[in-house]
């Protein structure tokens, strides 16, 4: 469909563009529909195309050039998701990094994407921290200004998405704007999902979760989101109370943490039932989690598998069977097959196990230089390996039922790799042997815990602060287990098993 963007007196005319062929279509004809609120503040979709025209224009006043990789210090404030929103729509291509990040992972952020510059809501609060990268700080602007030009959707990069492997520091992961798009599209057909949804989620920015799904996601269909920065049970529910079409995004642990929360107070309960659609994800949602919703908010999870790599591959339907256990069938437009370990397509039959391997344009283009780790995940046919195990039952709903390497950690839907943690342990002076396991726990799907063979006393909290100075927060071992010595085979690997059996 044709339309002719509109302009006004101190806005631009932009040449005809193809409106759906555009991340966010309404840009171009914005209304005084809500946009975003974040707190108290909030922004009308013609707020927010002002506010993004202008940051463009501040960027472009700075000598930056549409394409180039900008980091967002994804600080919890609605400057952050203009930010986003302005890059995105621009063809800036956004590294969103987390505020809390230690100086270790920061460093090797901003050496592997390499930004000329960052921008912040509020830049003090980065001063220091980006070595010789100047940072811009995010205005709200309102009123003047150029409209943004139209940028056509491409299978260029629009974000650099951070994620954890086994081993070694965290790979870029190239998102681009035709993954978005499609993926987005997808999920709209699966969960109904229309420009009436409110979208409320207490997620971070820097994942495919909060940023793609709940920001992209709302504002491609022309609907709104709620961003509740920081996650408390009151202040999330508090905001699902306020919209009528309220769609909550949260991980399990938060859904967990709702639930012992809604046990003991009837009104939590109450509010949730009036949510349109709870949808989980980024981690397994425990079967007895999923039926302690039911029970309380009497309607059932949405259940949604994806990767940083894929964006979203499974989801049960609004109107579908939604299966305690089940991540639902592929979403129309995704290929996806199990395959065995020399990564042959296994027999279909019921309760046959495989790795899952997902094809379609929401497949990412690659890992930022890293191209032998592109290769190995991502086959010249377009297949990606995406290393968790999962059976698929008779009428196509897939079960994820493990995954590939145990030194992968889903902390509270943040992944972690046990390589980077074991790392950043002996770089303690007092450490000459590390192991990190992830170990099931009710609230958080797994802890971490770490064993050391230290070569002097040190209080383990100084251990678990060393960490987190070089990492994020969450990498943290919850508990770090002192031992004389690792468990070993015979050739010196580490027994993680034995670990598992001890812990
Ligand atoms: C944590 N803390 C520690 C600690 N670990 N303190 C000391 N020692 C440790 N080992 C601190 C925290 O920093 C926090 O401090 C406080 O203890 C409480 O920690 P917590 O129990 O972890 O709770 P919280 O910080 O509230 O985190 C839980 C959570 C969080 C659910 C809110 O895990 C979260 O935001 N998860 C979302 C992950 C996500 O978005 N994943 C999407 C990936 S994309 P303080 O000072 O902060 O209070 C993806 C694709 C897909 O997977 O499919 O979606
Ligand atoms: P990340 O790299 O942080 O995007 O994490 C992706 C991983 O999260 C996947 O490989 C899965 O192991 C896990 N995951 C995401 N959603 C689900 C889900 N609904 N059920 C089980 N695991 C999930």
């Amino acid at each position: 469909m044709l339309r002719r963007s509109i302009g006004c007196d101190a806005r631009r005319l932009c040449d005809t563009v193809c409106a759906l062929d555009t991340l966010f279509p309404w840009l171009y004809e914005p209304s005084d529909r809500l946009a975003l609120r974040v707190a108290d503040r909030t922004l009308t979709q013609r707020e927010l195309a002002v506010a993004c025209a202008r940051h463009v224009e501040a960027l472009g006043a700075r000598g930056v050039a549409a394409g180039e990789r900008i980091g967002v210090w994804t600080q919890p404030a609605l400057e952050t998701l203009v930010a986003l929103v302005a890059h995105a729509a621009a063809g800036y291509v956004s590294v969103p990094i987390d505020p809390k990040l230690g100086d270790g992972e920061l460093a090797h952020v901003l050496a592997d994407a390499a930004p000329r510059w960052c921008v912040a809501a509020e830049s003090s609060a980065v001063a220091g921290r980006t070595g010789t990268i100047e940072t811009i700080a995010t205005v709200i602007a309102t009123g003047g200004g150029t409209a943004i030009a139209p940028v056509p959707i491409r299978d260029t990069p629009a974000l650099v998405l951070y994620t954890s492997g086994t081993t070694g520091a965290p790979k870029g992961a190239l998102i681009t704007d035709r993954n978005i798009e499609s993926n987005l599209d997808m999920l709209a057909r699966a969960w109904g999902w229309t420009s009436d949804d409110v979208v409320v989620h207490a997620l971070p920015m820097f994942h495919v979760h909060g940023l793609v799904l709940g920001l992209f996601g709302s504002l491609r269909r022309g609907g709104a989101l709620r961003w509740v920065p920081r996650f408390v049970v009151d202040d999330l529910l508090g905001a699902v109370r306020d919209h009528e079409r309220a769609m909550l995004f949260a991980v399990p642990t938060m859904y967990h943490r709702v639930c012992d929360a809604a046990e003991h107070a009837p009104a939590i309960a109450a509010t949730l039932r009036t949510a349109r659609l709870l949808v989980s994800g980024s981690a397994p949602l425990p079967v007895r989690d999923h039926e302690r919703i039911e029970r309380l908010a009497g309607q059932r999870v949405i259940e949604r598998y994806g990767l940083t790599e894929t964006l979203i591959n499974c989801s049960t339907r609004h109107d579908g069977d939604r299966r305690p256990g089940a991540v639902g069938p592929p979403l129309d437009g995704v290929e996806l097959r199990l395959v065995d370990d020399d990564r042959r397509p296994i027999d279909a039959h019921p309760d046959a196990m495989g790795e899952i391997a997902v094809r379609g344009p929401h497949v990412f283009a690659g890992y930022l230089n890293r191209d032998e780790a592109t290769r190995a995940v991502l086959d010249r046919d377009g297949w990606f390996y995406t290393g968790d195990l999962a059976t698929r039952s008779e009428d196509g709903q897939l079960r994820i039922v493990g995954r590939r390497s145990t030194d992968l950690i889903k902390c509270g839907g943040f992944k972690v790799g046990a390589g980077e943690v074991e790392a950043a342990l002996l770089e303690h002076a007092e450490v000459s042997e590390a192991a990190v396991i992830g170990v099931p726990d009710e609230d958080l799907g797994e802890r971490i815990v770490a064993f050391v063979v230290l070569r002097s006393a040190v209080d383990p909290a100084a251990i678990v602060a060393h960490v987190a100075n070089r990492l994020s927060p969450h990498k943290r071992p919850r508990d770090v287990r002192v031992v004389d010595s690792l468990p070993r085979n015979a050739m010196g690997k580490v027994q993680k098993s034995a670990l598992r059996a001890i812990a």
